[in-house]
This record gives structure tokens, sequence and C-alpha cells, in this order.
């Protein structure tokens, strides 16, 4: 007797039944024998790997209009929001935003999140209280935590002491800003001790690097020189890295060979990027996105994160991950097959990679976690912003959604005539 059986579901372009017992596939394969504690009949669905949130911050989620509106819609006003907004936090109110936002995003299959949260508060009260929902989400969710110097690791007074004091206390990641450092041998330095700060506790990076529209703003390559040095390009993260949307071509081309050698990982937050920068150009106006479709077309790992959910920095969004895939297929001008395709992937594995994730996928003996869309593939799930019907995690149903569906003058219609992607 199996745990779960979903019939008929598209994995990897092949209609196949999927069956689960304690918690991990048993098997992948048309027309599966035997019966099940519950039998779901997924009608040529995507079965995808459960979606990755590389980079969100939970600790200011929903806060957005409290105390003011960003009026400017920059990053700095942002930061200057969340300066004020920072001093009135208590445990409880961190934690009942944060953890109403996971479970937005565990509704919407997202079962793997990287949340970033301000260290640069003597008490560290964000901090303590997400390691505590680290913690009772366990079960459903499974949480990294960067610690992050909002305000600066050399500008912040003690700035790297709180950061060090974040590690010892159990954060996961070192984070960093250096493009908001006070000068640019202080930002040098800040990456310099993150580096210092995730040797000596033996864990990943993962910096908010070069966040601007100023082409001036370069410590990528200071980032990607210091993994290339100790061969330590998988475990580490450039967040945003915007400032490479606006560099020369001739500055650009040298920078890749750097970044080829180094494999560090890339985040880009599409929804986030092209609404914060910009704002300081008349017309034309810059995108502000990192160069993701040069990153990947050089090989190298993209992800997509959702950044920030209703808080000082973006008054909008779900915690969805294809709205960033979908906003980067705009943006980044990822319009053909292929491209659709690998903005998906940069939702799911992708974005796994980039958090290192271990057993993830579809596969024989791997643990159970999947989602249905409703959708026939990638490119469809991207295209119709589809639901996300069914949540599956360590083969527990978690979440279940109905799609909507519509009638036109009495009978049904669909968003997809002609049925899976016609495009491309
Ligand atoms: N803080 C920051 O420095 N950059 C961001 N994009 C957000 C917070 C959301
Ligand atoms: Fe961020």
């Amino acid at each position: 007797m199996y745990q779960l059986l979903i019939r008929g579901a598209r994995v990897d372009g092949d209609l196949v039944d999927v069956a689960v017992a304690d918690g991990r596939i048993a098997e992948i394969g048309p027309g599966i024998a035997g019966a099940a504690e519950r039998e779901v009949q997924a009608g040529g669905r995507l079965l995808s790997p459960p979606f990755v949130e590389p980079h969100i911050h939970l600790d200011s989620t929903l806060t957005a209009g409290d105390p003011r509106p960003n009026r400017s819609g920059t990053l700095f006003e942002g930061i200057e929001i969340w300066s004020e907004r920072k001093r009135r936090l208590t445990r409880e109110d961190v934690i009942s935003r944060a953890e109403e936002l996971l479970r937005w995003q565990a509704a919407q299959g997202v079962l793997h999140v990287r949340t970033h949260v301000d260290v640069t508060d003597p008490e560290l009260l964000a901090l303590e209280a997400l390691l505590e929902l680290k913690e009772s989400v366990g079960d459903w969710m499974d949480l990294q935590i960067v610690a992050f110097p909002q305000e600066g690791v050399s500008s912040y007074p003690g700035g790297a002491e709180l950061l060090e004091e974040a590690l010892r206390l159990g954060a996961d990641v070192v984070g960093g800003i250096p493009h908001y450092e006070h000068t640019r041998e202080m930002g040098v330095a800040s990456v310099e001790e993150c580096f210092r700060i995730a040797e000596k506790y033996d864990r990943p990076v993962d910096l908010h690097c070069d966040e601007t529209d100023d082409p001036g703003s370069r410590f990528l390559e200071v980032m990607a020189s210091e993994a290339l040095r100790r061969d330590w390009g998988p475990r580490v993260t450039a967040s945003h890295t915007t400032a490479f949307g606006s560099y020369d071509d001739a500055y650009a081309a040298k920078l890749m060979g750097l970044l080829t050698r180094s494999r560090i990982h890339f985040v880009a937050n599409p929804l986030i990027n092209i609404t914060l920068q910009g704002r300081f150009d008349s017309y034309p106006k810059r995108r502000g996105i990192t160069r993701v479709k040069e990153l990947w077309q050089n090989g190298l790992n993209v992800a997509l994160g959702s950044d920030n959910v209703m808080d000082p920095w973006y008054p909008l969004g779900t915690g969805n991950m294809l709205q960033p895939a979908h906003m980067a297929v705009h943006a980044c001008h990822m319009t053909s097959r292929e491209e659709v395709e690998a903005c998906f992937s940069m939702v799911t594995r992708g974005a796994a990679d980039a958090l290192g994730l271990q057993d993830y996928g579809i596969v024989e003996g791997g643990s159970a976690d999947f989602v249905l869309v409703d959708a026939p593939d990638e490119w469809e799930a991207i295209r119709r912003l589809a639901t996300t019907t069914l949540v599956v995690k360590s083969g527990r149903v978690i979440a279940e959604t109905s799609p909507a569906r519509t009638s036109l003058f009495g009978e049904s219609i669909e968003p997809a005539p002609g049925g899976a992607g016609s495009g491309g």
C-alpha cells in the first residue's frame, strides 16, 4: 500500500505515475500497479520539484505603509523607513508576520526559503525570533537564515561584532552589503570581513552586492576574487548585482571571465530590481537588473528571488515564485522557449543549487517533495502564471488549491487555446 499515488503527471516531458512510500518516491513510471492511501489524478499536469525561494526578507515582510510609504521608491528611502520600523519590533511581531508569509509560500509550493535578517540591531531581536521560527516550522518548511547587516559591517557601529554574534547564535549564512558602506575601501574591507567570518564558522556567503545603478560600484569582482582564491565558488552567492547592468561592455567582458572561473551563484530579484533601480534616471531609464541572460549563457547558475513582499521596498507581492520568473522573462529578454524554461529552472533547480540543497528533484529514492502545477509544461506555467494545485512535503499533501475555471456565454473557456505551449 503506497502512501500516495499520483496518476498521469508530466515529469521531464513524459506522462507517468509517481508512487510514494514512507515519505520517499518509491517508483516513477507509466501505469504503476497497486493501491494507495490517497490517489490523485494529475490530468497531465506538470509535476515539478518544489519552488525554492532563494532570497527574501522575512523580518520586514507585511509592514508596507508602516510607519509610512516609500515615496521616492528608492532603496535608500526603504532603508530609512525600515530603520524606524525596526525600533518597534517585538518577537511576536516578527514571528507572526514571517510565519504568515511562509504559510503563503508553502501554499504556493515553496518548500525551501532563504531569508535575510537584519543584524544591525544591538538586540538582534529579529534574528532570535527567526531562529525560533525556523525550528517551529521545520516540519513543513526548510528555512535558511542569512545574517544581513542592512546598515553596514564597517559603517555601522559594532557591525562586524554583531554579524559574528549572529553566526555564533546559529545563523546559517553570512550576509553583507559592500555597496552601502561609506567608502570603496570600507566596502572592500567588509567583503573580506564576511569571508573571514564565513571561514571561521564554516558557513556559506550570500552578500547583497552592487545593488545600485552606479557603474562605479565594483564589489562583485572582490567577491569573485575571494571565492576563487579559496576555491569556494559553490558556497558563495552574489545577490542583486544590479550595477552589472550598468557596467560598460569592456569591463563586463573582463569581469565575466573572472566570474566563470569563480563559479559563484547569482540571485536576481526582478520584481524588486526593476522597481527600486532606475529611480535616479530620467529618460532613457535603465532596467536596473543584472545580466541574467548573459550569466546564464556563460554557464553560471542564476536563481530568481522575491526579495520583498509588502514592505518598505515593495508594496505588492504574494510570494508566488512564478511572478519573479515571469518578470525575468520580460525584463531580461528571456523570451525563447529555452530561455523561458531556464527562468522556470531559476526558481526551482537553480535556486536549490544556490542554497546548496541535497536530496532535491524528482527521482526514485529521493524525498517525496513536489508540486503539481495547472499547466502541461514550464512554458505554460509561466505564461499562464498557473496555479499550483497540490503541494506534497515528505509524501504528505500539505496544500491544495482549485484553479479558477471560467465560462463565457455559458461555455467553458481556457486561457490556452491549442493546448500545451504553442509559443517559442
Ligand atoms: N535591503 C536592501 O539592502 N536591499 C533590498 N533589496 C532589500 C532590503 C529588500
Ligand atoms: Fe534583498
